[in-house]
């Protein structure tokens, strides 16, 4: 955990990073025409030299129209127009490259429903100067939800720490979805093969950058839960997790130990060759 005295962390590891450079914070929409306005608002106020990406997938409600009328006034807010729902995973891939194409040095994932709260990406930020990824995190000390039913609390709980203990990663909060990346970052992580449904796709990338040796920094946040509009969290969604997660696992497993009784030939994945390098400050 680190309390997003970061630098300090990543002096302690012997790491240098280089500069951050212009942030885009990516909002995937989906029937957001009540949160929108405020939630892109509040990431203006919040950090005004970052840049905003609506990720519209064609919501009936007319959220992108809504979007656009901001994009209109303001310089610094862009909108992807998509075709229609395919998702939360597809839209930040499709955000992501967009992006990365635009030239932007971080990437950040953020709920249009104020459930990350914008006013906390300061922090994030502020982590990300000594890490490859930052993780906001419910479930590390100083991190905690806001009206959640404890049903929803107990899911959220349970599925990270079964993505924890099923791949075998040091984190947290693993499904959460409050995220800043290093373009570097993500260049590593071979987004082309990421599971992009639902609640696996947070748990691929935080998974892969683990793997690879990139330095993932969990910061507390505070989960308020929307308070308008409808979650499109499914059963589907879970059930998917769950079984990916489990493939996933059997699979990492299988693959040490085969490594170990030496019927694997070659290493299951090996790493990003930007990933463990340090970076040198430009
Ligand atoms: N573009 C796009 N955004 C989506 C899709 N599904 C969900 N979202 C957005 O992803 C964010 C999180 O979704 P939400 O329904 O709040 O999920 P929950 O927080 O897990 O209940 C919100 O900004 C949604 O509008 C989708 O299929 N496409
Ligand atoms: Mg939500």
């Amino acid at each position: 955990m680190n309390d997003g005295d970061a630098n300090r962390a990543a002096q302690d590891r012997g790491r240098k990073f280089g500069p951050l450079g212009t942030a885009l914070v990516i909002i995937p929409t989906f029937n957001e025409a009540e949160n929108i306005k405020s939630i892109v608002g509040r990431v203006r106020k919040a950090v005004p030299e970052a840049h905003v990406l609506v990720a519209d997938d064609n919501s009936p409600d007319g959220t992108g129209k809504l979007a656009d009328e901001l994009a209109a006034t303001d310089d610094h807010v862009q909108v992807l127009h998509r075709k229609g729902k395919e998702g939360l995973g597809a839209a930040y891939l499709a955000g992501f490259h967009w992006g990365m194409e635009h030239g932007y040095g971080v990437l950040v994932e953020m709920d249009a429903d104020g459930s990350h709260q914008p006013e906390e990406l300061p922090r994030l930020l502020t982590a990300l100067k000594g890490a490859d990824l930052v993780l906001g995190s419910r479930w590390v000390p100083g991190g905690r939800v806001v009206n959640w039913p404890r049903s929803r609390e107990m899911i959220s709980r349970g599925g990270s720490l079964y993505s924890r203990l099923a791949l075998d990663l040091p984190l947290r909060d693993i499904t959460g979805g409050y995220r800043a990346f290093r373009r570097e970052t993500l260049e590593g992580l071979g987004l082309d093969e990421v599971a992009s449904q639902g609640y696996c796709f947070q748990v691929d990338l935080a998974r892969r950058a683990v793997k690879a040796g990139y330095h993932v920094v969990e910061v507390p946040i505070t989960f308020v839960e929307r308070e308008l509009g409808d979650s499109k969290m499914s059963r589907d969604i879970l059930v998917e997790a769950l079984w990916r997660v489990t493939a996933w696992g059997v699979g990492e497993r299988v693959g040490k130990i085969a490594g170990r009784t030496g019927t694997q030939e070659k290493p299951q994945s090996s790493p990003s060759p930007s990933a463990p390098s340090p970076q040198q400050p430009s």
